[in-house]
């Protein structure tokens, strides 16, 4: 149902976080995300990972019906001792040699071009700026729309496609400030494994992360994001891993939310949510096999704000990440925050959904998650 004619029906909005400079990582072209011309084709696409899918960003929610609940913001670029917060000396001087050199491929698909560290450091420092302003008292919600994305950068490497842990640093920044537990939940189709890294010995950091089954992808990318990978000493049932099957869809995703993520979320009563974005989940994104349509963003955003209203008092930053499809992309953000504003009614209607769903074989993977975590993990007991 379009009803963007609708007037707000409650007086909350959303702070973005956004700096220009970000367009100007370039990832070139090649076949698909690696960076390689095989020589026979004609016609070679933009990597995934380009400007354009953050342009329409942009510009949705500048111009599509939800514009009248953002305001818009601006970020900055990160401190090198804000970076050391969670990655190493050796690893930020590794970059700023690959910068200074003029570039470097740092792994698959991973390539820092001129440009591409200044816009590293504004995704981190924008990040930080969104994650400051909900600490401040400032704003209750506050999203960081930024790339380079940031969720596989662990604290000594590079992965797909990611530099700087943002959320990470961000994660970093309130426990610094005296915030005493963080629970991040990512719905990137891809594992969330700088982050998990990161907080992996954590117990005041819950990482949650739902993703398509990929495995392992070389020595940049060497977690499995199984089930077992739970933590380790303090931090271990403190690192919760939902590999979900191909095709999971809407319900599916929504039964794993609410089979396993809400229970973990409410007994770890966190006092500051963070929710990692990617429409790569997405029905239609060429880098993922999991089948969400707007609807299951907008029933996920619903859930993570409620969840943020019943523990945060409603403080929960939102940070980008992948989604490569640079039309539904957008539109799926789009439905992602109106649920975390939980309008009552939608503001843009799917142009793409119309394809069915079988939520059967995600039923039966949530239910051995559960049973397995039953045994494992102290907030299942
Ligand atoms: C970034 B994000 C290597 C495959 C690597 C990388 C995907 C990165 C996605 N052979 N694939 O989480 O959306």
């Amino acid at each position: 149902m379009d009803s963007s004619t609708t007037s707000p029906l409650t007086s909350e909005r959303i702070d973005v976080f956004w700096e220009e400079g970000m367009l100007k990582h370039y990832t070139g072209t090649g076949v698909f995300d690696t960076l390689i011309d095989p020589g026979f084709l004609e016609v070679l696409e933009k990597h995934p990972e380009n400007s354009d899918r953050v342009k329409n960003m942009v510009s949705i929610l500048k111009k599509g019906p939800i514009s009248q609940y953002i305001s818009w913001n601006a970020g900055r670029l990160a401190l090198i001792s804000e970076l050391l917060t969670f990655h190493t000396q050796e690893y930020i001087d590794e970059l700023m040699q690959a910068d200074k050199d003029g570039g470097k491929i740092l792994c698959a698909g991973t390539i820092l071009n001129p440009g591409s560290w200044k816009a590293s450091l504004l995704a981190a420092g924008t990040t930080l700026s969104a994650m400051k302003h909900i600490l401040d008292g400032s704003g209750k919600i506050a999203y960081a729309l930024v790339r380079p994305p940031g969720h596989h950068a662990q604290p000594s490497r590079a992965d797909g496609y990611c530099f700087l842990n943002n959320a990470g640093l961000a994660v970093q920044l309130a426990l610094d400030s005296g915030c005493k537990s963080v629970a991040v939940i990512d719905i990137d189709v891809h594992y969330g494994n700088g982050t998990a890294e990161g907080f992996y010995r954590s117990n005041n950091v819950l990482t949650v992360s739902l993703h398509m089954n990929h495995g392992t992808w070389g020595p940049s990318h060497p977690q499995s994001g199984l089930v077992d990978e739970l933590g380790e000493g303090e931090g271990y049932g403190f690192n919760l891993n939902i590999p979900l099957p191909n095709g999971t869809g809407d319900r599916g995703y929504e039964y794993a939310m609410n089979e396993l993520v809400i229970p973990a979320v409410q007994k770890f009563e966190p006092a500051l949510m963070v929710l990692v974005v990617g429409q790569d989940s997405s029905a239609f994104d060429p880098n993922g096999r999991q089948c969400l349509t707007m609807e299951g963003y907008r029933e996920i955003g619903r859930i993570v704000r409620k969840l943020a209203d019943k523990h945060t008092v409603g403080r929960l930053l939102i940070v980008q990440e992948g989604g490569y499809h640079v039309t539904y992309a957008a539109y799926c953000l789009h439905a992602t925050l109106e649920g975390a504003l939980s309008l009552p009614l939608s503001l843009l209607s799917d142009p793409l959904a119309y394809y069915p769903e079988d939520e059967a074989l995600a039923v039966k993977v949530v239910d051995s998650i559960k049973q397995c975590w039953k045994d494992k993990v102290l907030l299942f007991q």
